[in-house]
């Protein structure tokens, strides 16, 4: 006995002694990252404030072996810049020495990002717990090749898959053309372009969220639905393929594309600076080792060559180019290669203004806007210019997030956010750009958030992005998440779920002690109200699943199932009453009851409705028709209790109602699995590719 003690004591202090070393080693760790003998590469932030400091800074990213993130090129660093610049670790010590010698003041933005890198490539679809979709990772070029095919295969009423030229490395550019299935005359058309700088690859992984975002919603949300239908989308995923596989297989930081002259040992031509716009200019450089070197002649990459075809021989029709870039949260548009203003300069900007302001109210996020030259820096041979004088008189350029806390290197769990307001600010400008006038008959969607309370109301629902009920294992992965601005936990679908199970569990209650039919059925319709409350919470419990076709419609067939059970049960109880004639008995504590249930599960249902409708979810509507049912099943205690006391002789009333409703819910139940059944069949595949 005593032995046993002893060891267990023992047991604990060894227990404490193996805690306080672990806590020691954390901090000696935390110290050692601290200063700058960091054995990892890092991402540094500095201030340089003085035309002095620009020079050594010019310098240094020339001389030493980093990669600038931040501006695009050496010539752009001037005074009052804030400079982002990838160091290697062996460069590491040198850089910062110099950094200190002249005064310049730096911050580690990223430490190491071998890790951030791997955490990006890590294939996590084998996983079968992780949460995220396929929209939320990052994808190699085979799988996005991959995509491509499949998503043409699976929805080949509405794609087409063109190939449009290929890369300097012989790989095909595929462009998808989105289409809805009403024949318009003279349609109009957007372009979509994603990845032409490789490192940048929030962009494609853009595309793909723009795709199947559009296929799902098409029928399902207006605005979606309108947009396909008034305009043919033209979506290139990947611009550059050679630099994309590149920076998948040798060099993470890699930006241009990858071909290669006789003239120089250096490889890549920014395709960015290759287009016809003030070509090579001020802004650019002829040199081939730059980061913005514009190439031999405009159009001289085969990449921008096949674009610039493609939209000469499309000129007419499209109306809308938009390109994909990172980071740095930005709406721009031309000109980017000279000073001048464009003669619609008003009316972009206030298309930007509009965009950056819905990201801002929607997802609190700042985007700045304006034309590119004034925003950014002076930059010729860009697409969006070149477009623009092709005649194509909506043009932006998209920089996604971030501003540089993790710069090209954006977590996964990111992809969601930085997608969704990037669609939105899609939508908008696609909205207005689509026809000349404000609203005409071509396009004029008619957004579901139009109404202000319900706008409300749907930015409630939206802003906490995981529910909780799938908290999602990959969020634990990521480092410095503490860091990352936390979603506030939403407890209203929680509350409703709590008030509904009293309710239930009252209802239960009094259906057996006074042996109402209507009580019973309303009971399990609270019961029920229980369960699809869980089922909804399922269904919106991440920003993915939001956006989640075929989640929306698994949550609409099991809701169905269970409308078919319970209504079997109405129906059971409501005919075993009426056979065997059972009187309802009255007082005031039914009465207080059923009216208290009535009242809330109609303000419940009145909420979902709303809910439902700015989210046009069918599940949350569904949710809603459910606990509506749940407040007429109170108040029919009521009414046949009171007409019972008045008329003896109406004594079934009760009992028909718990018919009636049963016979709605039962018919509402096989319509719902009817409905759905097909459609999960057909959206089974979409989330998980591989
Ligand atoms: C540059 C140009 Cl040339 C343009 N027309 N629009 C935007 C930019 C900025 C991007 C670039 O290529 O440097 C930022 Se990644
Ligand atoms: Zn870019
Ligand atoms: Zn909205």
């Amino acid at each position: 006995m005593l032995t046993k003690h002893l060891a267990q004591v023992l047991d604990t202090l060894n227990m404490k002694a193996l805690l306080i070393w672990a806590v020691l080693l954390n901090f000696y760790k935390l110290l050692k990252t601290g200063d700058c003998t960091s054995k990892h590469d890092q991402v540094l932030s500095i201030q340089v404030t003085t035309h002095q400091q620009a020079d050594i800074m010019r310098n240094i990213s020339s001389q030493y072996e980093t990669v600038l993130w931040s501006p695009a090129s050496p010539e752009h660093i001037g005074a009052d810049t804030e400079v982002h610049l990838f160091v290697p670790a062996n460069n590491l010590g040198t850089v910062t020495d110099l950094l200190h010698t002249h005064h310049l003041t730096h911050q580690v933005l990223l430490d190491n990002t071998e890790e951030l890198i791997e955490m990006q490539t890590r294939n996590e679809s084998a996983d079968p717990r992780s949460s995220t979709s396929y929209y939320e990772r990052y994808h190699s070029l085979g799988d996005i090749y991959y995509w491509i095919n499949k998503t043409a295969q699976e929805h080949s009423d509405m794609v087409k898959v063109i190939l449009i030229g290929s890369s300097y490395e012989k790989r095909p550019l595929y462009v998808l053309k989105l289409s809805g299935r009403q024949e318009r005359a003279e349609k109009r058309a957007m372009w979509i372009d994603c990845g032409i700088h490789a490192r940048e690859w929030i962009s494609p992984a853009f595309c793909l969220w723009f795709v199947q975002y559009s296929l799902n919603f098409y029928n399902q949300n207006n605005d979606i639905t309108e947009m396909l239908n008034s305009m043919d989308i033209y979506v290139l995923p990947v611009m550059n393929p050679d630099g994309y596989k590149y920076t998948w297989t040798t060099n993470r930081m890699w930006r241009k594309n990858r071909s290669s002259s006789k003239e120089s040992n250096c490889v890549g031509t920014d395709l960015n600076r290759n287009f016809d716009a003030n070509w090579c200019t001020k802004g650019a450089s002829n040199r081939p080792c730059d980061e913005i070197y514009c190439g031999q002649f405009p159009e001289s990459e085969p990449e921008a060559e096949a674009v610039a075809n493609f939209l000469r021989s499309h000129k007419n029709s499209v109306k809308l180019y938009l390109s994909i870039h990172s980071y740095g949260q930005m709406l721009l548009f031309p000109y980017s290669c000279s000073n001048e203003e464009v003669p619609n300069h008003a009316e972009l900007f206030e298309l930007a203004q509009e965009a950056a302001m819905k990201i801002r109210r929607h997802y609190r996020n700042n985007y700045k806007y304006g034309a590119s030259a004034k925003t950014i820096y002076l930059a010729p041979g860009g697409s969006d210019d070149w477009a623009y004088n092709l005649g194509i008189h909506y043009s932006f350029t998209f920089e996604l997030e971030d501003r540089g806390r993790y710069g090209f290197l954006l977590p996964p769990s990111f992809i969601s956010k930085a997608c969704n307001e990037a669609l939105l600010a899609v939508k908008s400008i696609a909205r207005r750009g689509a026809s000349n006038r404000p609203c005409d008959e071509i396009y004029c969607g008619q957004f579901p958030e139009s109404e202000p309370e319900a706008e409300a109301v749907a930015n409630f629902l939206r802003r906490p992005q995981r529910l909780g009920l799938l908290e999602s294992s990959h969020e634990a992965k990521a480092p410095r998440s503490s860091k990352l601005p936390q979603e506030k936990h939403c407890g209203s679908p929680g509350f409703s779920i709590f008030v509904t199970l009293i309710l239930a569990v009252a209802a239960f209650t009094v259906s057996f002690m006074r042996h109402s039919a209507s009580a019973f059925g309303f009971a399990f319709d609270a019961a029920l109200d229980v369960l699809s409350s869980i089922i909804v919470v399922w269904r919106y419990s991440n920003a993915a699943a939001v956006h989640s076709a075929h989640r929306e419609y698994i949550s609409c067939a099991i809701l169905g199932v269970v409308f078919i059970l319970s209504s079997l049960c109405i129906l059971g109880k409501a005919i075993h009453d009426l056979a065997t004639k059972l009187l309802p008995e009255v007082d005031d504590f039914l009465f207080s009851v059923s009216i208290v249930s009535g009242v809330v599960c109609v303000i419940l249902s009145v909420f979902k409705f709303m809910l439902g409708r700015v989210l046009t979810s069918r599940a949350l509507i569904t949710d809603g028709f459910n606990s509506l049912v749940g407040g007429v099943m109170g108040f029919s205690i009521l009414i046949s209790a009171e007409v019972f006391k008045h008329d003896p002789e109406v004594w079934y009333l009760d009992g028909s109602i718990g018919v009636l409703i049963g016979l709605i819910i039962l018919a509402y139940g096989v319509k719902l699995l009817v409905d759905m059944v097909p459609r999960v069949r057909q959206t089974r595949n979409y989330e998980r590719f591989e």
